[in-house]
């Protein structure tokens, strides 16, 4: 049907969604093809629309071959794998996934300082090995009433992730660009935060502005008995760094479900005893994927009826 706009699709949205993205468009799916070059070079002066994930980003480089390009959707709200700029300066809307997804990730953040304090995994491990009979009691581990929670960034998962803790009973504190209007403590410099806290939690945006914000210097405010929790980009820590601090007992330990080198982590992680690790994940439920998919389609159907988009960035 020549009649319906074409899409480029970079990253596939879930089943009932790309059935959706069918009936309205026709879809090319650069994500499936072996010879990705002629595929562009083929399709790509009628492309109208991308599909992508925060993941997978858009590159400025690929405007070239999409003179028609009105639209990247992209599923995720972290934008910063996406050349907004160059988008913006052709008159290209972006479009991101933002609040359907801030509750499981939050949630995750919470099984993440749940796992660090409370050694989830090791007591799984110490169970089902049979070490708990031979060995007895499990050494102890920490409460999180009254510990000090430190934000990084609080925002729309930010705020999320301190109503659970508060739940907990910890203590919440935060840094940002701007004091909120929160019961929270708020502390203007990162490094005093982290020398207040006993998890500092990273739910900040990704990108140039935070790029290795976490460094030698907020690691060792941090200290020996702090956990790091990274929910944001692996970009926001300058991981040799976190490696050094944790192999040397600088601070307590690190959950993270992001990393510098997504899919393949510094194997270094895999020999250290004081991390929790996830593969990216946190917004990673059939529910929350779900919803993701379904607001990019709604931002691609609004865009092409000439409607308002949904959640432009
Ligand atoms: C996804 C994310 O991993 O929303 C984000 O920014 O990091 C995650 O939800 C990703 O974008 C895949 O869709």
């Amino acid at each position: 049907d020549s009649a319906k706009p074409q899409l480029l699709v970079l990253y596939n949205l879930r089943p009932a969604q790309m059935e959706q993205l069918e009936q309205s468009f026709t879809l090319h799916r650069l994500n499936q093809a072996d010879d990705k070059a002629s595929l562009l070079a083929a399709v790509g002066p009628n492309i109208r629309g991308v599909v992508t994930s925060g993941g997978l980003g858009f590159k400025a480089e690929m405007l070239s071959s999409l003179p028609l390009l009105e639209i990247v959707a992209s599923s995720g709200v972290g934008t910063d794998s996406i050349d907004i700029a160059a988008c913006h300066a052709r008159g290209i809307a972006v479009t991101n996934t933002p609040d359907v997804l801030n509750d499981d990730v939050a949630d995750l953040g919470i099984g993440l300082i749940m796992n660090a304090l409370r050694r989830l995994g090791d007591g799984h491990a110490y169970t089902r090995s049979g070490d708990w009979g031979r060995l007895g009691m499990m050494t102890l581990t920490t409460s999180l009433k009254g510990k000090r929670l430190g934000i990084v960034g609080l925002g729309r998962i930010g705020h999320e992730l301190a109503d659970r803790a508060s739940a907990l009973k910890m203590q919440i504190a935060y840094t940002g660009r701007n004091k909120q209007d929160v019961g929270y403590t708020y502390y203007a410099s990162l490094a005093e935060l982290a020398s207040n806290s006993d998890v500092l939690a990273l739910t900040c945006p990704g990108g140039k502005q935070t790029y290795h914000i976490i460094d030698a210097a907020v690691l060792e405010a941090l200290g020996p008995k702090g956990w790091l929790v990274n929910l944001a980009r692996g970009s926001v820590v300058d991981e040799a760094a976190l490696i050094d601090a944790l192999e040397q007992r600088r601070i307590a330990g690190a959950a993270l479900d992001v990393f510098e080198n997504e899919p393949n982590i510094d194997p270094r992680f895999s020999t250290l005893d004081n991390v929790v690790l996830y593969p990216h994940h946190a917004s990673g439920t059939t529910e929350t994927r779900d919803a993701m998919s379904q607001l990019v389609v709604d931002n691609l159907i609004a865009h092409f009826q000439q409607r308002p988009l949904v959640t432009p960035v």
